[in-house]
């Protein structure tokens, strides 16, 4: 039987409590429904990399140490100083080396030496994200036919922006590889089309030739979403336990809520800064709300967001020092992470949710509060329109642009004394845009997709306009 591969940097080992983020919701469903076998980085280091293999059910987990110095290239080096903040438009971040791009390369070949070894011709290959771009071309170089699939997680940006990355024709060609690239908007796919337009003169609807086989790569857009009757249940029950009660009882007033990793990515300076403006200008609110930021920190190593932690700390301690009174202290800036159950009951407990990051793929948190809400009394969603979830939410959030805090502040306003007429109506709205895009049916859609055949247009009767397709093609 044709097994699904799944490889991403980091594998959600069954049992071993590791949160690989995003990736772990969204694999949920094609985990459970095919024999699967998900391989990437153990998340050790040492200096001879073992190689596990563990079964549990109808799946299989390999994982691969790495070498400290492949985790300082590859992972902090490439992945996260170039590709990271390029990716996310944020060229003034990236701190490109060659040696870094060396260790980024020579982990690839890695992956593709330990797939090459397990690998059946009837196998499907479906590859997670930036950290492993150019894995296909590396298992094309070993002969390996199969049909391999790519999905990134984050925003592709115009070629202006991708062109300025050093030995980007190195990289970003090598996507080429795949049979299907898949991306979580329209314009981040429309992105990368122009990139190719420009870069490689690739007219559409031209057969590529490989090697003696002849392989059509195709370009779709698959965003992600969440599982919102599952997600609503959760945040139901999540409401009465003792801890998300407990939080609630002691905010006095209405709460406002902030959920993301610790990421410059996510806009949360610019944010406590809109927070502080809303403050300032609305006296009347003062001892009426709390804002809860929920920050749990990652990528502590990089130099980046170790400074971006401390910028945090400081606003939020200034927005305390300057507003607070014996009473009422207006935010709370928290670095631990919660369980899923508190969170979406800690949403469901919140009358905003401020979600406004400077660039995200898709954001989930977004997706998450909407589902957690109680329908007959909703809460509102600030969203920025630079997070992908805005393609889907533009009725029905306060869509904001998070570089302008006068902007987000008044947003911030507007949801406070929204009246409950609107607040049901734009809560209607974006659950019902969840419902069209459940997340237990994205993993089949890429999957029918990679695979070339026409049920997952079919099956759930989503809307045609959801998953687009382009044939590119290119001669190598
Ligand atoms: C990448 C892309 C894209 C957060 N804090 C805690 C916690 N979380 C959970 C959230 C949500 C997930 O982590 C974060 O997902 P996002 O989508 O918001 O952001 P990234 O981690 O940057 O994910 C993103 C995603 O991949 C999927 O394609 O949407 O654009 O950047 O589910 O709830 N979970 C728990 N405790 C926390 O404290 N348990």
């Amino acid at each position: 039987m044709a097994r699904v591969f799944i490889i991403s940097n980091r594998v959600a080992m069954p049992d071993s409590g590791l949160h690989a983020g995003g990736l772990e919701v969204v694999l949920k469903a094609t985990l459970k429904n095919h024999p699967c076998v998900w391989m990437g980085w153990s998340g050790e280091t040492r200096p001879q990399p073992r190689v596990r293999t563990l079964h549990k059910g109808s799946n299989t987990y390999i994982v691969s140490d790495l070498t400290e110095e492949d985790f300082d290239e590859y992972y902090n080096g490439f992945a996260n100083r170039v590709l990271w903040p390029i990716l996310h438009y944020r060229l003034d971040l990236a701190e490109f080396s060659r040696r870094d791009l060396s260790g980024y390369l020579r982990v690839n070949e890695h992956f593709a030496d330990e797939l090459a070894k397990v690998l059946k011709p009837d196998d499907v290959v479906w590859v997670h994200d930036y950290h492993l771009i150019p894995l296909a071309k590396a298992l094309r170089e070993r002969n390996l036919q199969n049909r391999v699939g790519f999905f990134l997680h984050i925003p592709m940006p115009p070629p202006e922006i991708i062109t300025a990355m050093p030995n980007h024709e190195r990289l970003i060609p090598s996507l080429c590889h795949y049979d299907l690239v898949g991306f979580q908007t329209d314009n981040d796919a429309a992105n990368f089309a122009r990139y190719l337009a420009n870069e490689l003169g690739t007219p559409a609807h031209i057969s590529r030739r490989l090697g003696t086989g002849e392989r059509v790569m195709r370009i779709g857009t698959f965003p992600v979403g969440i599982e919102p009757r599952g997600f609503a249940r959760l945040a139901r029950r999540a409401v009465k336990s003792e801890l998300v009660r407990k939080v609630i009882k002691s905010i006095p007033g209405t709460l406002m809520i902030g959920v993301d990793r610790l990421d410059y990515s996510k806009g949360i300076a610019l944010r406590l800064e809109a927070y502080e403006r809303f403050l300032a200008a609305n006296p009347a609110w003062h001892g009426k709300i709390t804002y809860l930021q929920i920050t749990p920190k990652s990528r502590s190593q990089i130099k980046e967001y170790s400074e971006m932690e401390g910028a945090v700390n400081a606003t939020a301690g200034r927005i305390n020092g300057t507003f607070s009174d014996a009473s009422w202290t207006p935010m709370r800036y928290v670095n631990r992470p919660y369980s899923r159950t508190a969170l979406s009951g800690l949403y469901r407990g919140a009358r905003v949710a401020l979600v406004t990051p400077l660039r995200d793929g898709m954001n989930l948190v977004a997706k998450e509060y909407v589902a957690a809400q109680d329908a007959a009394d909703p809460g509102v969603l600030i969203l920025s329109r630079f997070a992908g979830a805005a393609a889907e939410f533009r009725e029905g959030a306060l869509l904001v642009n998070p570089y302008d805090p006068d902007a987000v502040a008044a947003a911030i306003a507007s949801a406070m004394a929204m009246p409950l007429a609107e607040r049901k109506s734009r809560h209607n709205a974006l659950f019902a845009a969840l419902l069209r895009n459940d997340i237990s049916k994205w993993g089949d859609k890429f999957l029918s997709a990679l695979m070339g055949t026409k049920e997952f247009q079919l099956k759930d009767g989503a809307p045609a306009s959801r998953t687009k397709f382009q044939d590119i093609s290119t001669r190598h």
